[in-house]
């Protein structure tokens, strides 16, 4: 077992991630997106330097003002003497996926700004499973010695970012217009947030989102119920009180929760390894199966059983 990567360039890569250093950032986070040769070597090497940094997710409906945030939470922030990183997760596949453009101008401002470190993850282009590279990039940045890392990514299902496993603290986002605090409720979402912004605040119905979700948590008799921020991001409004919030949250986190964090990841990458494995490796034996069941010789049943104990037990 290694823990140190062998190659000298990367062996160079990874104590330049470790000084901080932005292109050495950015090679590695293109090795981890094509999954290249060594990236988890250097990732190894790394991970006993990470963990320093608050990681925060914002997660919310397209259009609720995700980006507009972690724009104001880098100037806050900024503000505060941390210096921030930012992994966007892309929404190529999504059909508000021309709002990234508008993202890197509004961003942009902190270009020239070396406490600010951007990037985006590609959905596309995430081969082993978007959480895990999401995860991977905001470690990098961690690695680089980013106080502040903010995880930006399209709503909460399961295709979407495991928000949950990937971040400390994360925040709902919400504006009047994405349907009430009912509707969230019943997607579920209710349940990962550890704390929610009702954002959009200059709009009519906010304060209402804002009440109904304080009133839920009243009557579920929470001891600690998560903070509910009203905030216009588009005029700084509530960003004080929104960035108060997180920190407290971090501040406040319960000794298992790491732990929690942990399990939820190690088990999602073998999944996602094994899916992997099932996509290349048994591909040609389902496509037999298929025309075995179709001839009514075999079941799907019997198939699963099959193909699961070549699977399962051939591993070496
Ligand atoms: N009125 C108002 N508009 C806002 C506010 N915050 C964001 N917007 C606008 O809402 C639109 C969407 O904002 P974004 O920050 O791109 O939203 P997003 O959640 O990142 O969107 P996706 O990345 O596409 O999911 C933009 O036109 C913003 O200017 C706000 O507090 N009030
Ligand atoms: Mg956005």
């Amino acid at each position: 077992m290694q823990s140190t990567p062998q190659d000298s360039g990367l062996e160079a890569l990874v104590r330049g991630v470790l000084d901080g250093d932005r292109l050495s950032g950015a090679r590695l986070m293109r090795l981890v997106d094509d999954r290249r040769e060594g990236h988890e070597q250097a990732l190894d090497a790394l991970f006993q330097h990470t963990g320093r940094a608050h990681v925060i997710g914002l997660a919310g409906s397209p259009g609720c003002g995700k980006s507009t945030l972690a724009d104001g939470l880098i100037e806050l922030f900024r503000g505060r003497g941390r210096s921030v990183g930012v992994v966007a997760v892309d929404p190529s596949s999504s059909i508000t996926g021309g709002a990234l453009l508008g993202d890197r101008v509004r961003m942009q401002r902190h270009a020239a700004d070396d406490g600010v470190f951007i990037r985006s993850v590609a959905t596309r282009g995430a081969v082993g499973g978007l959480s895990s590279s999401t995860q991977d990039i905001a470690r990098i940045m961690d690695a680089m010695g980013r106080d502040v890392v903010i995880i930006e990514t399209v709503g909460v299902g399961q295709d979407e970012v495991e928000i949950a496993s990937v971040v400390h603290t994360v925040a709902v986002v919400l504006s009047p217009d994405t349907g009430d605090a009912i509707q969230i409720m019943k997607a579920g979402i209710i349940e990962i947030g550890d704390l929610f912004v009702v954002n959009k605040a200059d709009r009519q119905g906010a304060d209402r989102v804002a009440k109904e979700l304080a009133l839920f948590f009243q009557l579920q008799s929470i001891e600690h119920p998560p903070a509910v921020v009203e905030t216009v991001a588009t005029s700084g409004t509530g960003l004080e009180a929104l960035g108060d919030a997180l920190e407290a949250h971090h501040e406040h986190e319960k000794p298992g929760e790491q732990r929690d964090r942990l399990r939820a990841e190690i088990k999602r990458r073998i999944a996602e390894r094994a899916i992997q494995r099932l996509e290349h490796e048994l591909a040609e034996a389902v496509e037999t199966s298929l025309d075995s069941i179709e001839a009514g010789r075999t079941t799907p049943y019997a198939t699963v059983r099959k193909l699961y104990e070549t699977f399962a037990g051939g591993q070496s």
